[in-house]
């Protein structure tokens, strides 16, 4: 009988939405990879990027050994333990100097690996940090902040089911951020009952699907919205009743829609009017509606003021709560902070959003004298030099610092800047999960499971913060004893211990993530310790929405809930629906103070009203283009590939121009061309394209990483974006920055 290979379930780590794969593996190659039927959640979905996983298993660019750099600037293999006792007594010296919170934390995880960042919170317990920062403060925190104010929660859309879909500066149909993306938009575009409505100034994939198209001109699309909702308030297509029941008066709000010119913002933001008021009154008549934002409009001017908006645009229909419109799930652990946060950064005094400091102050906070400045940085999972704006200024920020470690699976343009670099295993090569979005009505979480060996020299995050705690003295042996005998007994009875434990030992309560590695973790079988912190996470869930979790099959109530959906967690590595809800709950979660929506957010209304005497964006001769910089296509994936070989299309990273523009500019398809800002300048290939606008151009994200080609000669393929980004232009609120609104200028070269 021929021999067959095992298929193994696991699930895609190049964006948000971690659609379920099944594959084959050979010699530590993926051999065959193909969408998991058997997932609840992606039902054998996939594009067209897991199958160049291999890219990422397998590439030059691999550390295997903790590395330490020398005074001349190269690096030198230290062992684990040198590595481990070197940080320790580093940071800690820090700490005993300066302060704790003088180390700041960044990262913590990507599209697909989140438990390093929830393991780390014992390292920074044990050492006293008390400020974060990740990639969701340079994208999303300005939306967290509006819907915190709102809603007191993240309600997130239903577009299996919505009779129209919005899409706000979002490209679903590359960038996905959403199960099955690519049926769900055929389908409803097919479909002459349902709508689909994109506001963006590419005729992108998606838009090209749509219905109603609004081609806004770049940065323009709070004027759009802002006539949209002025549109809803004179047709009176406001859910009054509804709102009445729900929400905090909206008079202060209505009395500043009641001023939009409709005709001018239109025109303002080169939208045919008749098209806006359309697009209104789909969304004002239809049955349900799900609206979805992305960086087209929080990394472009109004950002926050632009979230505000686009969420009216569904709470003033009464599109919360109900099948096909925006609701409030159930989560596995916590991906961001508390909404309720009213810290700020210690140097610039910024707005601290869900926990983390704005990604654009973190250069401030470090490049001054000031007292409260950051001297140390602890990087895990994230390669902020090449991901944030400015890539000069976050190169001189850290070498500027006393003491940079990087936890990274590979040599990045961040990690080249680190004293320490510590080799993580690879994300099939341990237990990893991600605490992005499961899904509503049914909630689905996966827990992968190891499919290839650790490569020799790495060790998992959960390992690596373990063993720095125990360096800092955070526990001894002797501390765990007690709990590693209850592991050993079985989950109820270490349950109870641990319960106890925690109660009565706050060295230990501090570093909980790491006792139940420690504890529980080890009793799980070998590879298996890291799984340890889910227990806790399914006890937590199971102890705040024990309904839900019985709704979705589970038995038992109390501990005994939680442990049953762990261990589904640990048999299904093909993803577990842990939480099933009516849609009535979403109006029981609202988690504002009173449960009741807030229509009024004081802060933007000046910003809404202000929309007035704002002057349309003007061109300058001297940077003539719209620059979008960073934009999703086929051939990107944040910077989760570092092989340039993985494209197959679009190898150098084209940047995107107008067929007039390229005209003017006398470029060809293909030609050469040099793109300057204020910042910065880098030279790349052209793509002649018929979607955009005269004067709008766009750039892939992710391009431009140093990697070895056929010679071992390292080279830079494609331009990194962040060379031409200043962290300056940003929403005075959240600090998020405008990098689709790079001004930029555009010369041919030979
Ligand atoms: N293939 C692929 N998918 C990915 C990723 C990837 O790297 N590659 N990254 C993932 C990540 S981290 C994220 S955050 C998401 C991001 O997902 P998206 O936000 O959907 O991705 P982008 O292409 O950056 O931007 C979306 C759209 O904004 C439009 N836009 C530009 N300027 C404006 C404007 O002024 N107004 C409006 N309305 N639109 C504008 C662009 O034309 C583009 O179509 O994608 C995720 N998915
Ligand atoms: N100009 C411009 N800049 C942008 C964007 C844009 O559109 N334009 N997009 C922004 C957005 S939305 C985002 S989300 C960011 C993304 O930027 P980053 O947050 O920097 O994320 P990634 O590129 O996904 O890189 C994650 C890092 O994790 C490492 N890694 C992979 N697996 C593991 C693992 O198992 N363990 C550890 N420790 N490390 C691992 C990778 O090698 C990589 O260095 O980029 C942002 N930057
Ligand atoms: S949609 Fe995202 S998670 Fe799904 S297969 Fe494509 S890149 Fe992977
Ligand atoms: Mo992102």
């Amino acid at each position: 009988m021929a021999h067959r290979e095992e298929w193994k379930s696991t699930a895609c780590i190049l964006c948000s939405t971690n659609c379920g794969l099944q594959v084959q593996t050979q010699d530590g190659h993926f051999t065959r990879i193909k969408g998991d039927k058997t997932n609840p959640r992606s039902r054998g979905y996939t594009c067209e990027k897991p199958a160049r996983l291999d890219h990422y298993q397998n590439h030059a660019d691999r550390i295997t050994t903790p590395l330490r750099r020398k005074p001349d600037g190269a690096f030198e293999a230290i062992g684990w333990d040198t590595a481990i006792g070197e940080i320790a007594a580093k940071l800690s010296t820090i700490r005993d100097t300066h302060g704790g919170e003088k180390i700041l934390y960044y990262g913590g995880g990507g599209q697909g690996n989140h438990l390093g960042g929830a393991y780390s919170a014992a390292t920074r317990r044990a050492l006293g940090m008390r400020y974060a920062s990740n990639a969701l403060a340079q994208e999303k925190t300005g939306e967290f902040w509006v819907e915190g104010t709102m809603f007191g929660g993240r309600p997130e859309p239903d577009f299996e089911h919505a009779a129209v879909a919005v899409f706000v500066g979002k490209n679903p149909w590359h960038s996905h951020g959403f199960e099955r993306a690519r049926p769900i938009l055929r389908d409803i575009a097919r479909d002459s009952e349902r709508h689909l409505i994109v506001l963006d100034p590419r005729r992108t994939e998606t838009a090209d699907l749509a219905d109603i198209w609004l081609q806004v001109i770049p940065g323009t699309d709070a004027f759009v919205l802002a006539a949209m909702l002025k549109i809803l308030l004179d047709e009176d297509r406001l859910d009054h009743p509804w709102l009445a029941t729900y929400a905090h008066d909206g008079a202060e709000l209505f009395a500043v829609l009641e001023q939009v010119p409709v005709a001018e913002y239109c025109a303002r933001a080169g939208v045919p009017e008749g098209d806006v008021r359309r697009a209104a009154r789909v969304i004002g008549c239809a049955e349900s509606v799900s609206v979805l934002e992305d960086l087209g409009v929080e990394m472009a001017p109004h950002s926050t003021l632009n979230s505000y908006l686009e969420k009216l645009l569904y709470v003033l229909t009464g599109n919360l709560g109900g099948q096909g419109a925006m609701n409030f799930g159930t989560h596995m652990g916590k991906l961001i902070g508390s909404h309720r946060n009213n810290r700020t950064s210690p140097v610039g005094g910024h707005r601290i959003i869900t926990g983390l400091i704005p990604c654009n102050a973190i250069p401030e906070e470090i490049l001054t004298n000031h007292p409260d400045r950051f001297r140390a940085i602890f990087i895990e999972s994230g390669n902020p030099v090449h991901s944030l704006a400015d890539s000069p200024r976050m190169r001189e920020a850290l070498d500027s610092l006393e003491c940079v470690v990087v936890i990274d699976v590979a040599m990045t343009e961040t990690a080249r800047h680190a004293h320490y670099i510590l080799p993580a295993a690879s994300q099939y090569e341990k237990v990893e999960t991600t605490f992005f979005g499961g899904g509503f009505p049914r909630h689905t979480f996966l827990m992968r499971q190891p499919i290839f060996p650790m490569a020799e020299g790495t060790l998992t995050e959960p390992e690596i913060h373990s063993r720095l705690c125990r360096a800092l003295g955070a526990f001894t042996d002797a501390d765990l004893a007690e709990l590693r005998q209850a592991a050993e007994e079985g989950l109820e009875e270490f349950g109870v211990t641990f319960q106890k434990a925690m109660g009565s030992n706050p060295k230990l309560a501090a570093i909980l993530p790491v006792v139940l590695y420690e504890t529980l973790g080890r009793s799980l079988g070998d590879g298996l310790e890291p799984a340890a912190l889910l227990w806790g996470a399914s006890q937590t869930l199971a102890a705040g929405e024990p309904a839900s979790v019985q709704r979705a099959g589970f038995e038992g109530e109390g501990p005994e809930l939680g442990n049953a959906v762990f261990r589904a967690l640990l048999d299904h590595p093909n993803g577990v629906v842990i939480t099933s809800d009516p849609y009535e709950i979403t109006m029981e979660r609202i988690g504002t103070d009173d449960r009741k929506i807030r229509l009024v957010i004081p802060e933007l209304i000046q910003e809404l009203a202000d929309l007035v005497d704002e002057e349309p964006p003007k061109a300058t001769d001297e940077y003539p283009f719209i620059l979008a910089a960073g934009e999703r296509r086929t051939s990107t994936a944040n910077t989760i590939f570092r092989n340039p070989g993985w494209r197959r299309k679009d190898v150098d990273g084209a940047l995107r121009m107008s067929p007039g523009d390229a005209e003017r500019l006398g470029v060809e398809d293909g030609g050469r061309v040099r793109i300057t800002t204020k910042r910065g300048s880098a030279e790349t290939v052209v793509e002649v394209s018929d979607t955009l606008r005269d004067g709008h151009i766009t750039l892939p994200n992710g391009h431009g990483l140093e990697y070895p080609d056929e010679e071992g000669n390292r080279r830079v393929v494609g331009a990194p974006p962040n060379e031409l980004t200043s962290g300056e232009d940003r929403d005075w609120l959240a600090l998020t920055p405008w990098h689709k609104h790079v001004r930029a200028r555009v010369e041919t070269v030979a």
